[in-house]
């Protein structure tokens, strides 16, 4: 199912224009200066001179405004900002598939709750939050029920995280030449909320885990018969059992009412509609963790387990199929992300990796979070190879596609983090390439 990364309707061919950047104050004021844009006198105005203050009222500024409504939406004029839907098996299983994030329009490092990525092996179930429970049982000395209204009742902690499947830029792998498609279409399968909910770990030690507890086996209440385990180790460090999203209650397609979060490790761990966690001696082997989510090495043995999501990073702006209108100075803007903790760097090229220079990281990067960088783009007009390679704290860094290729077998196409290329052309309309 996770092969079908990207079906052809996600691929746009139109070229969206990318707004140039409006004034070259803003860049000086971010401190790009110092670093390297040495052409910034030159730069054409990008906004208009101000000559006199608009005296045409239009009639939004002359008129009442709309009326207060109970659930807000985002403007009509981003209607089109949507996640792009890759249904596995059509209309014969509508819920099984993915939604994609639309990364190239989104800005900062929080994905919109409408707009998380949807990964969902069948369908979304309608769980009447008054009837769900979770059970921990197996091994360990008071095997507990917790119904949602008890749970609600434990004390929480809130804390940004990203999920990220195994399978996202799986086609950018396997296909044999690059797929067009935006940033969402081809990479979107991450995505970053605020989450609240319980410590596992608080749970845990309510339950008394046995000494022969070593693995905790995770279902969901969906009819998927999706089941993963996992070292108990994760539940008493920084698993969370996850109730609000971005501060309102978890959303159906994330879980509602409650999820399993295992921060840093591969989205399919996270097991949604949780319903159980049963304590075992060893991993249950499930066919979640067999058969899928294993990747075929290239000296033929098969690595079983790869819990912690590789270092990587994209450039959303400027991203496939955008059209840089026409030479001057831009911002490039993207997001990276570790399963291996904080982003310590991000460095971009404009030459196809010949030559780096350090991105601004905006903001502090926290662990297992997207953190966004930014770096100024002067494009004199002549096409070149945009790349963005992240370094975590533990000094893993982006590898490259022949990194992945040397080491995965010819099918292998889950947990790929290798470098994204953005080809700009002279005319200014930025590509999916490989290098
Ligand atoms: N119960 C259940 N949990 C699940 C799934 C599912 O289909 N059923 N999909 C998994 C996969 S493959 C991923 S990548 C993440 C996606 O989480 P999201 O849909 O909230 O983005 O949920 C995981 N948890
Ligand atoms: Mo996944």
């Amino acid at each position: 199912m996770e092969k079908l990364n990207v079906l052809p309707e996600l691929v746009k061919s139109e070229s969206k224009d990318i707004a140039p950047t409006t004034s070259r104050r803003s860049f000086l004021k971010g401190g790009f200066e110092a670093m390297g844009v040495a052409t910034l006198a030159s730069t054409p105005a990008i906004a208009l001179a101000n000559e006199s203050i608009q005296s045409d009222f239009p009639t939004w500024s002359t008129t009442m405004g709309k009326g207060l409504n109970d659930y807000g939406q985002p403007a009509k004029y981003e209607s089109n900002v949507k996640r792009g839907i890759a249904k596995a098996y059509g209309d014969l299983a509508p819920g099984t598939g993915s939604a994609r994030t639309p990364l190239e329009s989104l800005e900062g490092i929080i994905t919109p709750s409408g707009l998380h990525f949807d990964r969902s092996h069948n369908g979304t179930p309608d769980i009447d939050p008054k009837l769900h429970q979770l059970s921990i049982h197996g091994l360990v000395k008071k095997p507990l029920n917790f119904s949602v209204s008890d749970l609600l009742r434990y004390p929480m902690i809130s804390r940004t995280y990203f999920i990220e499947c195994a399978g996202n830029s799986s086609a950018n792998i396997i296909a044999p030449n690059p797929i067009q498609g935006t940033a969402g279409a081809l990479h979107g399968l991450i995505s970053c909320s605020d989450w609240t909910g319980i410590p596992l770990a608080t749970l845990l030690n309510e339950a008394g885990v046995d000494t022969k507890g070593k693995w905790i086996l995770a279902e969901g209440a969906d009819s998927s018969g999706m089941s993963r385990s996992f070292p108990i180790e994760k539940g008493f460090e920084n698993a969370l059992i996850a109730l609000y999203q971005n501060g309102e209650k978890i959303r159906p397609e994330q879980g509602y009412p409650m999820r399993l979060l295992l921060p840093g490790w591969e989205g399919n761990m996270s097991v949604k509609w949780l319903r159980s966690l049963k304590i075992t001696a060893n991993p249950t082997h499930t066919k979640d963790e067999t058969s899928k989510y294993t990747d075929p090495l290239a000296n033929g043995l098969a690595r079983q387990f790869t819990f912690e999501l590789g270092v990587k990073s994209v450039i959303t702006k400027p991203s496939g199929t955008m059209k840089l209108p026409e030479p001057g100075l831009y911002e490039i803007s993207g997001i990276a992300w570790s399963g291996a903790g904080k982003i310590a760097k991000v460095e971009v090229s404009e030459n196809g990796g010949k030559t780096w220079r350090d991105a601004l990281l905006d903001g502090n990067s926290q662990p297992f979070c997207l953190t966004r960088f930014r770096a100024p783009l002067q494009w004199n007009g002549t096409p070149l190879f945009l790349q963005s390679r992240a370094i975590d704290e533990k000094g893993n860094i982006q590898p490259t596609r022949e990194v992945y290729k040397a080491n995965n077998a010819i099918d292998g196409r889950y947990h790929n983090n290798t470098i994204i290329t953005w080809a700009i052309n002279q005319e200014g309309v930025v590509s999916n390439a490989y290098l």
